[in-house]
């Protein structure tokens, strides 16, 4: 009851659309199927639809590769398929704000590319296999070309998903805890601190005290400092990056002076 009527004082809230055309569509919709994301898809805060790209191709076999010109190993996905895909996305769905085009030569994915993406309406995602795709469909109708990683992978599903989850969870109402989002490691620049829950000690490896003494200030402040600590000694790039407050500027100096000691 409390909840309806908080939404209906509430603007509407902003729905993101995302359009993902793969030849593989259950293993989209298998990876969409639970967690955050599907929540958001029921609770109408995310729009997706997922397109088998085989329903745009026009011959007997359903065609979406062939052999690349010039020659050399493996195939290569047709563009007309993919084109027309497109075309009729934005015939059926609207014009989309990006369209992104999943492959190994894209920019690298990150915390702040998700960001970027979460403030446009509609991003649809273009799915390759095979050995890449034909160069036609970035000139005609990509806006942009993503990678995720510097590691090879057998297509671009899973590239989509990995986007779609990390933009999908700064739509706003997407993930229940608005602040957690905005305290989420990634989009502060530092690795999370360690975290604990009951038993207090399991065969001799104890939670330390500080976070058993109920002092809220030491908690805190314990917290920052380990986050710190581990975001020093496994991602010292970070660090120079991070957008450091006055206390964790402090708290970075105390962890240099400690070290420098011993
Ligand atoms: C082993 C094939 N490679 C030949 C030198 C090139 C290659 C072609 C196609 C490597 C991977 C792929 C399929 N990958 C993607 O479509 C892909 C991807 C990736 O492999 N890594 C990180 N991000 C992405 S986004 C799409």
């Amino acid at each position: 009851m409390w909840t309806s009527v908080k939404r209906t004082l509430q603007r509407a809230r902003r729905q993101m659309k995302f359009d993902i055309v793969t030849i593989f569509p259950s293993m989209i919709q298998a990876g969409l199927a639970e967690g955050v994301v599907s929540r958001g898809v029921e609770r109408g805060l995310l729009n997706i639809a997922v397109h088998d790209l085989r329903r745009w191709t026009t011959d007997r076999h359903r065609t979406v590769d062939d052999v690349p010109y010039g020659g050399g190993p493996g195939m290569v996905m047709k563009a007309e398929p993919l084109v027309r895909a497109v075309e009729d996305v934005r015939a059926a769905r609207g014009a989309p704000d990006s369209v992104v085009l999943l492959s190994p030569q894209g920019r690298t994915f990150t915390q702040a590319e998700a960001g970027r993406l979460a403030g446009v309406g509609h991003v649809v995602l273009l799915c390759g296999r095979y050995e890449g795709m034909d160069e036609r469909v970035r000139e005609m109708v990509a806006t942009e070309e993503i990678s995720i990683g510097d590691y090879v992978l057998s297509g671009g599903e899973l590239a989509a998903l990995v986007i779609v989850d990390a933009v999908s969870r700064l739509v706003p109402g997407v993930v229940g805890d608005e602040q957690s989002v905005a305290q989420d490691s990634f989009a502060r620049g530092l690795l999370d601190y360690p975290h604990y829950t009951r038993p207090a000690e399991i065969a001799g490896y104890r939670v330390p005290d500080v976070l058993l003494s109920g002092h809220h200030a030491d908690v805190r402040r314990w917290r920052r400092k380990a986050a710190l600590v581990r975001t020093l000694d496994r991602r010292p790039d970070l660090i120079a990056t991070a957008a450091l407050d006055d206390e964790e500027r402090a708290l970075l100096d105390e962890i240099r002076r400690e070290r420098s000691r011993s």
